[in-house]
C-alpha cells in the first residue's frame, strides 16, 4: 500500500481571488498575487487502500463526514482519473489555523492533499501540473505550492497555475480578532457576488489592471506601491462583498479599528500596508524593519505574529509498504 505525506502553508492574497468562471475546473474570473506565510502549516497523508470501499477524512483526529469529506473525494477522484486508478484513500491531516476562521486553511490543505495523493498514487507531476492540480481542490490552493510571492494566472485549464514572481522583501503581521466560523464560505459568498453585484463586472476588470501594477511594483522591488494596492484591493474585494444581495459583511468593527491604526501607524512613518480575506482576522504587509513595531502596536485588538515568506509545498516522506 502506498503512502505519501506533504506539508503545505497558507497564502495571503494581495491582489485577490474572488469569482469563478467556471467552478468545476475551478477557473477565476482574474488572475491574483499572494505571499506564501511560513506559519500555520497543514500536515497531510494519503493512504491508499485497495479494501476500502470510500475514501476517508480525519482532520486534527476527527473524522470529516458532508461537505468536508465530499470535497476531499472529489478531489481525489480528479488524481485516480489522472493516475487511472480506482483506489480509495484514508487521508490524514494535521492544521495549524483554526479551520474557517478567514485565514484560509483550504488553501493550504489542497496544496498539502495535492502533493501527497499525487505521490500516494504515483503522479509524476512538475511545480506547474501540482498548482494546477491543487486548483481543482481550491483556488487559493494554486498559489499555496509555490514558495513566497505567486502569481496565479487565470488562463483556461492548462494556463492556469501560478509561478513564483521576484520582489521586495516583505513580512506580514497577522492579527487573529476572530477564532469563530465565517457566516457564509467564501465559496458560496463568491457566487453570490457573481450573480447579485451589479458592481461584479468591473470588479474584474479592475482586478487585473492592479494585477499588472502589482507585478511591476514587485518587479521594481516598490514596498510602498505595492503595499497601497494591496490595501486598495482588500477594499474593493469587501466593497464587491458587501454590494451583494442578501449582502455579506466579513469584516467586524475591529477589523476596521485596525484599518484605520494602520493607517496612523503609515502616516507616522511605518510602511503597513493592511488587507483581509473572507474573515475578520486583518494581515498587514510590512517591512523587516517594521514588523516588529506593527505587531506589537496592534497586540492591543488581537493576537498579532510576524509571519516571513514561507516555502512551497513540500513532500515530506513516500513509502511503498506490503
Ligand atoms: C484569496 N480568498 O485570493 C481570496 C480572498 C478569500 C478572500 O481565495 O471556492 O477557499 O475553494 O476556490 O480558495 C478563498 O477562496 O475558494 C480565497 P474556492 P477559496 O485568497
Amino acid at each position: 500500500m502506498a503512502e505519501a505525506s506533504a506539508r503545505a502553508h497558507p497564502n495571503i492574497a494581495l491582489v485577490k481571488y474572488w469569482g469563478k468562471r467556471d467552478a468545476d475546473l475551478v477557473l477565476p474570473v482574474a488572475g491574483s498575487l499572494s505571499l506564501t506565510l511560513d506559519e500555520f502549516p497543514t500536515t497531510t497523508t494519503v493512504r491508499l487502500d485497495p479494501a476500502a470501499a470510500a475514501d476517508s477524512f480525519t482532520l486534527g483526529g476527527v473524522a470529516q463526514q458532508g461537505t468536508q469529506l465530499s470535497r476531499v473525494t472529489e478531489f481525489l477522484d480528479v488524481v485516480r482519473e489522472l493516475a487511472d486508478s480506482d483506489v480509495r484513500a484514508a487521508v490524514t491531516s494535521i492544521s495549524e489555523i483554526p479551520t474557517d476562521a478567514g485565514l484560509a486553511s483550504s488553501a493550504a490543505g489542497f496544496a498539502a492533499l495535492a502533493a501527497a495523493a499525487a505521490a500516494a498514487y504515483g503522479l509524476d507531476l512538475d511545480q506547474r501540473a501540482l498548482s494546477r492540480l491543487a486548483r481543482r481542490g481550491s483556488g487559493s490552493a494554486t498559489r499555496s505550492v509555490i514558495p513566497g510571492l505567486a502569481v496565479w494566472h487565470a488562463g483556461d485549464d492548462e494556463g492556469s497555475f501560478a509561478e513564483a514572481v521576484d520582489g521586495p522583501e516583505l513580512r506580514m503581521v497577522t492579527v487573529t480578532l476572530s477564532r469563530t466560523p465565517k457566516a457564509v464560505s467564501s465559496r458560496e459568498a463568491m457566487v453570490r457576488t457573481a450573480r447579485t453585484s451589479p458592481f461584479f463586472p468591473a470588479w474584474v476588470t479592475s482586478t487585473e489592471e492592479t494585477l499588472q501594477e502589482a507585478l511591476e511594483a514587485c518587479a521594481q522591488g516598490d514596498v510602498d506601491r505595492l503595499g497601497h494596492l494591496t490595501e486598495l484591493h482588500a477594499h474593493r474585494m469587501h466593497a464587491v462583498i458587501e454590494s451583494c444581495d442578501p449582502p455579506i459583511r466579513y469584516l467586524s468593527p475591529t477589523s476596521l479599528e485596525v484599518f484605520d491604526e494602520v493607517a496612523r501607524m503609515r502616516e507616522a512613518g511605518r510602511r503597513c500596508y493592511a488587507t483581509a480575506d473572507a474573515g475578520a482576522n486583518v494581515v498587514v504587509l510590512t517591512t523587516p524593519e517594521d514588523a516588529e513595531h506593527v505587531a506589537a502596536e496592534l497586540s492591543v485588538h488581537g493576537e498579532t505574529r510576524v509571519v516571513r515568506p514561507g516555502p512551497g509545498v513540500e513532500l515530506i516522506s513516500r513509502t511503498e509498504s506490503a
